[in-house]
């Protein structure tokens, strides 16, 4: 080689190790989100992430005492993953349906990128017709009035307005914007939310996931979202796929599945639809992850091991979180807490050989 083809390859090697390929949702992705989007790919050959919502903020009997962590309580270390809830931002509270203030998830949220955590971020916002909660899904036309065109329209781009103005004041201490995960009308193969299948067709749901992207991405000028597409329960992968909005505007493929004892099989309809989902993040060129998942209360002293870790092993997940420990609501709690009598079988959990699962400390640098 002569040297001139050798600087020019040296040159091309240096780009490259600076800049990972963007996320499909985002060619002007920054640098810090292009690199999460990769390793969230990567760090599959090390482990699964463990992923806990609400953890910094409030955990099973406690709530908001700085680095307290039911989880860290449990284990020795903080999750990897930290999920946070942005519903109520939208109508421009100071404070989340769950009595959060927002102000806090930025300040918590931002001190978890700081110590190389990763972060996604959840919305149940209220329906837009009716001003009621995300869960009235009595009328069919709520998506439709916020698209373009729609009565609703305008109030939309108030809501995404507000939501910018948090997503943009997400910043690192030298001012680098702060990577999220976000993972906007989730659930949608349910009917729970008036963003749900009996609630909207397909084509307004793709068109409703597209304008959000384009409007915080384009009008708003935010490249520091990664964006999670996060189905409920699936028959198949054609149902799985029905409402997709498309490659170019989905960067992680989710599933959100709880452990219902009364109506499905965890174990089988777990590993059916994670196995489904694996071949969907190969096809797509996506990572996957089990967005969000639990047993309300764990009744199953090992539900760690004898449940979740059957499900999760081998599936190439980057994450697997599970929903919040509610502080005001005794038996609402799908993570661990010290006490709880599943704590042993969590710490058995987080230290199995056979699907090694990964926290805070054992991250690689999730960002560069
Ligand atoms: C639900 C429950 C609710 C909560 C909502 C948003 O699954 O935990 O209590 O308000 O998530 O966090």
């Amino acid at each position: 080689m002569n040297k001139l083809l050798i600087m020019i390859c040296a040159a091309t090697l240096t780009a490259c190790a600076q800049t990972p390929p963007a996320p499909a949702s985002d060619p002007q992705a920054t640098a810090e989100t292009r690199a999460l989007y990769r390793n969230l790919s990567r760090v599959t050959r090390e482990g699964v992430l463990f992923g806990h919502q609400d953890d910094a903020l409030y955990g099973h009997d406690w709530k908001y005492e700085e680095g307290r962590s039911d989880v860290k309580e449990c284990c020795g270390d903080y999750p990897a993953v930290f999920g946070w809830e942005l519903g109520g931002l939208e109508t421009g509270a100071a404070q989340s349906i769950d009595q959060v203030p927002f102000a806090e998830i930025a300040r918590l949220l931002c001190a978890a990128y700081g110590r190389g955590a990763v972060n996604t971020l959840s919305w149940h916002p209220q329906n837009p017709e009716s001003g009621a909660s995300a869960w009235d899904g009595k009328t069919t036309t709520a998506v439709a009035s916020i698209l373009p065109g729609g009565a609703n329209h305008a109030l939309y781009r108030t809501w995404l307005d507000r939501l910018a103005g948090f997503l943009g004041r997400l910043k690192a201490a030298d001012g680098t914007p702060v990577p999220v995960l976000f993972r906007p009308f989730h659930e949608h193969t349910g009917t729970g939310f008036w963003w749900g299948e009996a609630q909207c067709t397909p084509d307004e749901f793709r068109a409703l996931w597209r304008f959000t992207v384009g409007y915080l991405r384009d009008t708003k000028g935010l490249h520091n979202i990664l964006y999670v597409y996060s189905p409920d329960l699936f028959r198949d992968a054609a149902h799985y796929m029905e409402r997709y909005p498309g490659d170019e505007w989905v960067d992680v493929l989710g599933l959100d599945a709880y452990h219902r004892q009364q109506d499905w099989d965890f174990r089988s309809g777990g590993e059916r639809m994670l196995s489904i989902l694996q071949a969907l993040g190969r096809e797509h060129g996506k990572p996957t992850a089990f967005t969000e998942t639990g047993l309300e209360g764990i009744p199953d002293a090992q539900w760690w091991t004898q449940w979740l870790l059957p499900v999760i092993r081998g599936k190439g997940l980057s994450y697997v979180l599970v929903w919040r420990n509610a502080h005001d609501r005794p038996t609402h709690f799908f993570g661990p807490w010290r006490g709880h009598a599943s704590e042993d079988d969590f710490r058995a959990f987080a230290a199995n050989g056979e699907q090694p699962v990964l926290f805070e400390g054992q991250l690689p640098d999730m960002y560069r």
